[in-house]
């Protein structure tokens, strides 16, 4: 196509909006030159890996308790706007590789991730309305869409509870569903059982960051009863028509070398804590487990994947942060067998593209994930079907800054019978019987 053809970058407008926690955060608009144009948030982790890309907040003193991001915008103005006004919106690698560049750190620490982010995705999404199609379909061509399975939490921990359990996420995968309305039909029935649960046994404290149960528990393993039980109760057979999945979050708990499970009051050395970990795996129907070490543990990776990867699916988030270099190391080492992709671990949506299909390359399974700290922006449920990655996980079944996502995956559908095109629900691949 000639440059005259192509629509370009008229505008970048970029602000402050507040996050699920209440946290400042970047909205960037991006207007074209036909008049159309494309917006998209930053969401923003709590337990942050050590090597993702850096989210630039002022620590302005007490404004805003120091987390604004007036500086990120100040990039975005002064910086990024001014070298991306004239190109093609449609060539989002160009794009990001010009702001890549115009960053030149190795963690994106000058321009900051999230001002980056904000406006790479906002570019995709004008794209998008450019050519006048969902952004999914922007995404891909394919005639076949997969509806990613949900990975979906009921009990959150962790940095997500202030610690109130060890563990992070205790979530369900509803793998005996055949559609995803079936799906949420046992992630409702399976929620509210739990809550049911926990309130008779005076153990429900309120909701954690996510929306799932924040509780009152004695010991990490008693999140693994309540969900077989709360399984049972909601009429399902665990193993057979649901799984738990979990994301430990370990690094969170990683102190000099040791695993310390602080409600149990437990300092763990990595062999006791690997055996903790290999019970849990051997006794409950757990199908997948997320981060169950620390990023610098790779030793106990390896172990697990090979005495594990063949029936659990075993889940690198702190430990690839969507950094596909990151991520070939441990394919070629074998550290795990599956991806979490977060497009702010990295900070761009080429970069994320590329760790997804090196992914799937590599049989790695990706799943496309949310932040603790969420929006209204639905962009994620476009990038986990437009890019047939088959798995999706953005928190519980409540609160809107989640089920907007959920919801979106329903538009998606709906759009895709409207326009005859063929799809099904993605099929889990460590399903344990
Ligand atoms: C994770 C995410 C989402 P955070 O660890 O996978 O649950 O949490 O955004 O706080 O890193
Ligand atoms: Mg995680």
């Amino acid at each position: 196509m000639s440059t005259e053809l192509m629509t370009k970058i008229k505008g970048i407008k970029a602000f402050t909006v507040f996050d699920s926690r209440g946290y400042p955060t970047i909205e960037a608009r991006v207007l074209l030159d036909n008049g159309k144009s494309g917006s998209a948030i930053v969401p923003s982790g709590a337990s942050t890996g050590k090597l993702e890309a850096l989210e630039l907040r002022d620590g302005r003193g007490n404004y805003f308790g120091g987390k604004s991001v007036e500086n990120a915008i100040h990039n975005i103005d002064d910086i990024i706007t001014p070298a991306l006004v004239g190109m093609s919106v449609t060539d989002q690698a160009a794009i990001d590789t010009r702001m890549i560049a115009l960053d030149g750190t190795v963690n994106k620490s000058k321009l900051g991730a999230n001002a980056i982010l904000a406006v790479s995705m906002a570019c995709a999404q004008a794209a998008a309305r450019d050519q006048d199609v969902p952004l999914f379909r922007m995404l891909s061509q394919k005639n076949h869409f997969e509806i990613p399975i949900p990975e979906i939490q009921i009990i959150g921990g962790g940095a997500h509870s202030a610690g109130s359990i060890d563990v992070q996420d205790f979530m369900i995968i509803c793998y005996g569903a055949s559609t995803l309305m079936e799906v949420y039909e046992m992630t409702f029935n399976i929620y509210q059982a739990a809550g049911r649960i926990l309130q008779q046994q005076g153990r429900l404290v309120g909701v954690a960051d996510e929306g799932g149960f924040w509780p009152r528990f004695n010991t990490n393993e008693e999140g693994l009863q309540i969900l077989v039980q709360a399984m049972k109760n909601a009429g399902y057979k665990p193993g057979e028509d649901v799984g738990i999945s979990l994301d430990l979050a370990a690094a969170e708990y990683h102190r000099d070398g040791k695993y310390a499970f602080n409600i149990e009051e437990r300092l763990l050395d990595p062999s006791e804590y690997y055996e903790v970990i290999a019970s849990w795996l051997n006794n409950y129907p757990i199908c997948s487990v997320e981060d169950p070490f620390a990023e610098d543990d790779v030793e106990s990776w390896k172990k697990l994947t090979d005495e594990f990867g063949g029936k659990v699916q075993i889940i690198g988030d702190d430990l690839f942060v969507t950094n596909k270099e990151r991520l070939l190391r441990g394919v070629e080492g074998k550290w795990a067998n599956s991806v979490l992709i977060k497009l702010n671990q990295i900070g761009s949506v080429s970069e994320t593209l590329d760790c997804i299909d090196a992914a799937l390359e590599h049989n790695f399974q990706p799943v496309v994930s949310a932040r603790s700290g969420e929006t209204e922006d639905s962009f994620i449920a476009h990038l986990a079907v437009g890019t047939h990655a088959g798995q999706f996980k953005v928190g519980s079944w409540t609160r809107s800054e989640r089920m907007v996502k959920w919801n979106e995956l329903l538009r998606i559908q709906e759009y895709l019978k409207v326009q005859n095109l063929e799809y099904s629900l993605s099929k889990f691949r460590w399903k344990k019987v």
